[in-house]
């Protein structure tokens, strides 16, 4: 079949929850991606940051393939030989003394805000009910009802009332709105480093060191959604170590799976993490030791490759590049280390630039119409990021 076939069989069986670029993807490796009819392209996408570590790297395949012949899924009603090791080294990666495991990031969120809720009945004594969470406008933390109740974004609550109360939602990058949003019934902060979705928003420096003050003087739990920032993608571990702001709780998720399949976590100190006893959370496939294999391979590659460094210095010079580019109708080009976004004016529409990138065989994907964002496996080469940006720039001169 030809790709207009797969994305006919797409428009006719599946919903249509996507505007998707028309290409279709049918082989990947590293960086780059090649379509039905063997057209090689670089992936500026990365699954939204879940392929840092790049398609099929052969560390992760060779443990995905290994556990492949010993055991997938016991769930936890049992132990597994795999969940303890990959927990061990998430532990000491994040520098946390337990972690929760679970698959889609959004439900390391939901998992994040329920241990706040109860942490704020059980150890604030406030009043179950009346807990409440401070969050940014502008956020992006999932979709389920209870992460696009903390949305500003129309597109993704409209229409999917009733919503879940208990969220005070502020200006992002105020860390004064913050300090006034908290009342004596909040239980916690729940902010991204970077906020991806809103088209990579980098918040002014000491904004997370004066969230991490605000939240310790208040007795509040800080939570630092790095779902989409974590794992070497902002040139740091993590991007709030940009920083000294040491969250309470970090929900973790995308990259940790390695691009082979969903994992994600929270990690917490034991005075947060002890709010679930057995039987107050869980999940079937939580904890799962083909997840523990290629998790724990997934961080390995993170710590051979140094792939934050990585992402720092690729990603100095993609901005550097860029801005001496002197693109006539971009406005601002921004992010840390590889996650990077260019905004055109207001009433630009990217999606036409995305499809001539694409012929330009760059695939990257706008988001609010006049961003978009590029963000490639950190372990592009050098070479490949040269040519990535020649094309990049050819295209955006004539966008
Ligand atoms: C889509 C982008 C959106 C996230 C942060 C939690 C989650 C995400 C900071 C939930 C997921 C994905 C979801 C995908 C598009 C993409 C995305 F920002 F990365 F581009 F939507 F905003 N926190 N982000 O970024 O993780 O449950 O999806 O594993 O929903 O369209 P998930």
């Amino acid at each position: 079949m030809k790709s207009q076939d797969y994305i006919a069989l797409d428009n006719q069986y599946c919903a249509h929850n996507y505007h998707p670029i028309p290409v279709v993807i049918s082989k990947a490796r590293g960086c780059r991606v090649w379509d039905a009819e063997g057209r090689e392209y670089y992936d500026f996408l990365s699954a939204y940051s879940a392929v840092n570590q790049g398609h099929l790297h052969p560390h992760i395949v060779e443990a995905a393939q290994e556990q492949l012949t010993r055991v997938t899924l016991t769930s936890r009603a049992f132990h597994n030989d795999k969940m303890g090791p990959f927990l061990e080294k998430l532990c000491a990666y994040t520098g946390y003394e337990q972690a929760l495991p679970m698959n889609t990031g959004v439900e390391a969120v939901e998992t994040a805000l329920k241990a706040a809720r109860r942490w704020g009945a059980e150890k604030k004594g406030i009043q179950n009910g009346a807990q409440n969470i401070v969050c940014a406008s502008g956020n992006f933390h999932g979709r389920t009802l209870t992460a696009v109740s903390m949305s500003s974004d129309p597109e993704s609550y409209v229409n999917y009332g009733p919503y879940v109360p208990g969220f005070v939602k502020v200006p992002f990058g105020s860390s004064v709105a913050v300090r006034e949003a908290i009342d004596d019934d909040t239980v916690a902060v729940l902010i991204e480093p970077i906020q991806g979705e809103a088209g990579v928003v980098v918040p002014p420096n000491g904004y997370l060191t004066e969230l991490r003050q605000i939240c310790s003087d208040a007795g509040v739990l800080l939570i630092f959604d790095e779902i989409q920032t974590g794992f070497c993608r902002t040139g740091r571990r993590f991007a709030w170590q940009y920083e000294e702001a040491r969250p309470d709780i970090m929900c973790l998720g995308k990259a940790l799976g390695g691009g082979i399949m969903p994992i994600s976590a929270i990690v917490a100190d034991r005075n947060v993490m002890e709010v679930f006893t057995p039987g107050t959370h869980g999940s079937t496939f939580g904890g799962n030791p083909l997840a523990g294999a290629v998790g724990l391979a997934a961080i390995e590659v993170l710590e051979m490759e140094r792939l934050e460094d990585r992402a720092y210095v690729l990603g100095e010079r993609f901005r550097a590049e860029l801005r001496d580019a002197h693109l006539q109708n971009t406005r601002i080009i921004r992010g840390k280390g590889l996650l990077n976004a260019v905004v055109f004016d207001d009433s630009f529409d990217a999606f036409p630039t995305c499809l001539a990138l694409k012929e330009k065989g760059i695939l990257a994907k706008q988001t609010h119409g006049n961003i978009i964002r590029f963000a490639p496996p950190l372990v592009i080469t050098d070479t490949e990021m040269r040519d990535a940006l020649e094309r990049i720039i050819s295209v955006l001169r004539t966008a």
